[in-house]
């Protein structure tokens, strides 16, 4: 009898903490034996001259969503997933998103079955919670944490998402209390409403003006309010897509306090500046989400900040939309820069880029791009150590990267449904040749092996965050038990 299904032979096996020589045997989904040297499985992939990592976890993704703003993704949970798998991610952790008005449980239920028809990889979900009714407050988000969504994102502008500061201290009182994680769109949306208007009034359109309206000010002051929410009621929170330096700076002084506070960034805020928005016409709009990219210092503060753990994850916000009337352009050529879907496209590309710049470029080790990409997600969202990470008992989620191949980014070679990729013309070092998503091998130099509906749903456990809140043994909060009691009568 052969003792394994898959055998991973001759690699240099990376985790978060170490490095080392390994055959990696996989049965049933799982990895059961890390060896020097292993005996053949049924199946054999030679590794060498490649490193094997955990398949990577992007833990920001926005798949078959209606925006704020009424628009439909253009990538559903199969071209999704399966261009997440060709850039070495194996899980993804996107949104069921909440409109107003409309019910938890419902939202969830549709969400679930879409991307159990399709996905090809495993998922889990966090809520966009856009109406906390007292309903979705006492029942709905306790329950839905039970069933393994434990984390949800509120939003501090869009008019048609954004909470009040009263609401976003419910919403984090109840995620205290049940053990959720809840995650900010921090801008202020008062500064963004302001510009916007002053900047029509006098005729200012193009894409260009999409990042002068959501200015850096206004990130940095919604970041520095998000925190102060938290720390009244101590309590952790997750700022996404950290783009400049005063929000990375007040995200560290308040973790230099010992407050719950972590952070996220993504490639658009490494690789892109404002200056990609501001070319002729519309075509701008391709690099338009939010926040916009900003400056060559903002990305130096952006590296500085994953370098220094401040900001401890890098996701895609892959926030797919075609550059036509279905996403970028509903008005074409005179779509304005108010009328732009805000997003782009990253599944495919976030792992390579940051390989390539930071892993070969010599500004990370390769621990630390296996902690950004894949450990640090799973860890945040009570994932690990089913994801994540190489080690007995792990699903068998790996991918293969060839350190010597270089790639020429283009729109063709992408494979969601959204026809360019921001990063058109780039050349990347290094690419993930082989992607095993438990045990299957999914990808496989080019090619898609796994099937329609083939994901499975992960239900998340207790985020990292609240379990060391938890055992940091909170004094007795008297601002927290006034929440407690209204909630209780
Ligand atoms: N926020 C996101 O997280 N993604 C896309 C657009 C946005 O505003
Ligand atoms: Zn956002
Ligand atoms: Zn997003």
């Amino acid at each position: 009898m052969t003792a394994f299904d898959l055998t991973v032979r001759n690699g240099r096996v990376a985790t978060a903490s170490d490095t080392f020589e390994a055959d990696i045997g996989i049965r049933d989904g799982l990895i059961v034996a890390l060896e020097k040297t292993l005996p053949p499985g049924r199946q054999d992939i030679d590794a060498a001259g490649r490193w094997v990592l955990p398949g990577g976890v992007d833990s920001h993704c926005h798949v078959e969503q209606l925006s704020g703003m009424g628009v439909m993704c253009a990538d559903d949970f199969y071209s999704a997933t399966v261009s997440a798998a060709f850039g070495g991610t194996t899980t993804i952790i996107p949104f069921a998103a909440q409109h107003r008005g409309h019910r938890l449980p419902e939202v969830v239920a549709d969400y679930s079955r879409r991307a159990a028809e399709k996905a090809v990889i495993d998922y889990a979900f966090h809520l966009i919670l856009t109406d906390p009714t007292p309903e979705a407050l006492s029942t709905h988000l306790p329950d839905l944490i039970r069933s393994g969504i434990t984390s949800f994102k509120v939003f501090m502008t869009y008019e048609a998402l954004k909470l009040g500061d009263a609401q976003i201290l419910d919403v984090l009182a109840v995620a205290d209390r049940e053990g959720a994680l809840v995650m900010v769109h921090a801008e202020n949306n008062d500064i963004i409403h302001w510009i916007v208007k002053h900047l029509q009034q006098q005729g200012f359109t193009e894409p260009k003006y999409h990042a002068v309206a959501h200015a850096p000010l206004a990130e940095a002051e919604a970041t520095h309010r998000a925190i102060t929410l938290a720390r009244l009621l101590d309590t952790p929170l997750l700022i996404v897509h950290v783009s400049q330096a005063e929000a990375i700076a007040t995200i560290r002084q308040a973790q230099g306090l010992g407050a719950h506070i972590h952070a996220e960034t993504c490639p658009q805020y490494l690789f892109l500046t404002a200056e990609d928005i501001d070319l002729p016409g519309v075509e701008g709009a391709k690099f338009c989400c939010s926040p916009p990219p900003r400056d060559r210092q903002s990305q130096d503060a952006v590296w500085q900040g994953l370098l220094d753990g401040t900001l401890a994850l890098f996701s895609s916000d892959h926030a797919p939309y075609r550059f036509d009337e279905t996403g970028k352009l509903p008005q074409g050529e005179k779509t304005t820069f108010k009328q732009i879907a805000n997003g782009l496209p990253g599944l495919e590309v976030r792992m390579p880029l940051l390989f390539s710049e930071g892993v070969i470029g010599g500004k990370i080790s390769i621990n630390e791009f296996v902690a950004l990409t894949a450990t640090n997600h799973a860890r945040m969202y009570g994932l690990l150590p089913r994801k994540g990470t190489i080690a007995i008992g792990s699903d068998a989620d790996l991918a293969l990267w060839n350190p010597e191949r270089k790639v020429v980014l283009t729109d063709a070679l992408m494979h969601d449904n959204v026809g360019y990729t921001p990063y058109a013309g780039r050349q990347v070092q290094g690419w993930p040749e082989v992607v095993i998503n438990r045990g299957r091998i999914v990808v496989d130099d080019g090619t898609l092996h796994a099937e329609r509906g083939s994901g499975r749903f992960l239900p998340c456990g207790l985020p990292e965050p609240v379990r060391q809140a938890r055992a940091r043994q909170k004094p007795a909060h008297f601002i927290r038990t006034l929440f407690e009691n209204a909630h209780t009568r």
